[in-house]
């Protein structure tokens, strides 16, 4: 009975080990409601920001149809009456992530017309200290696939739009630039675990294929990892049988 147990314990705990490990490496849009900024430098007669659009929106997880009942959360959009321009968006992640994957979402309002025509995708762990993980120049056109960037696993805390250029979209009198959504996918950096064994992106790739790449609207909100709630139930298992062995044990001593 007792070597019984053993067993039955030993391949709980090696389960519970198991899928724990798994859910770990899960990635999520960990810029799903985190703080957004905006910047504008050098230019005057700009705004970063228009009307009923908001920075916020490009991280609340919504990439609203048009018209629609959401008409006030379309995404961010600006506008100057200069077509180039020095212009920054900036996504504070409030952590540090090892992140593998950006995608930038045109609006559905212009069907994507007023996406920025040249930009560039940069991050950072510091704030300061930005490298290029994706680059465009002269888009022109309706979009309504989100643009994709893959690179190697990186920790980072921060993500960064520089918009150069506006689209092309123009009312006589300025010109404009806008976005859905920005999603960031990685997991929770862990010091001292440098390969978190996520998805191998291809870093060449900057347009995803429309079928495969879109996330469904309804997964932008983070989802708790499937592992977490299995290893809990093996861990509970584990503790339950252990419990039993102490009870037979003493049983077994009276
Ligand atoms: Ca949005």
């Amino acid at each position: 009975m007792k070597k019984l147990v053993c067993l039955i314990l030993s391949a709980a705990l090696i389960f519970a080990l198991c899928i724990t490990g798994a859910g770990a490496v899960e990635e999520t849009n960990v810029a799903f409601g985190k703080y957004v900024s905006g910047e504008v430098n050098g230019q005057g007669n700009i705004e970063v920001t228009l009307g009923f659009w908001a920075l916020e929106y490009l991280t609340d997880g919504l990439v609203p149809e048009y018209p629609s009942d959401n008409q006030d959360r379309l995404g961010w959009y600006a506008g100057a009456y200069v077509r180039e321009v020095d212009m920054t968006v900036t996504i504070d992640l409030d952590g540090d992530y090892d992140c593998s994957r950006i995608y930038l979402y045109p609006q559905k309002f212009l069907e994507g017309t007023n996406f920025p025509s040249s930009y560039t995708v940069e991050i950072s762990d510091d704030g300061e200290n930005w490298t290029v993980v994706g680059q465009e120049e002269d888009l022109d056109g309706a979009r309504s696939e989100p643009m994709a960037y893959g690179f190697e696993s990186t920790k980072i805390s921060y993500v960064k739009l520089h918009v150069t250029l506006l689209s092309s979209v123009a009312d006589g009198n300025a010109f404009y630039a806008g976005l859905g959504e920005i999603e960031v996918y990685g997991v929770e950096h862990v010091e001292g675990q440098t390969d978190p064994g996520t998805t191998e992106p291809d870093p060449g790739t900057t347009e995803p294929d429309p079928g495969t790449t879109e996330p469904d609207p309804g997964t932008t909100e983070p989802q708790p990892a499937t592992g977490d709630t299995a290893a809990i139930f093996a861990v509970v298992a584990v503790i339950v049988l252990a419990a039993t062995l102490v009870i037979s044990k003493k049983r077994a001593v009276r």
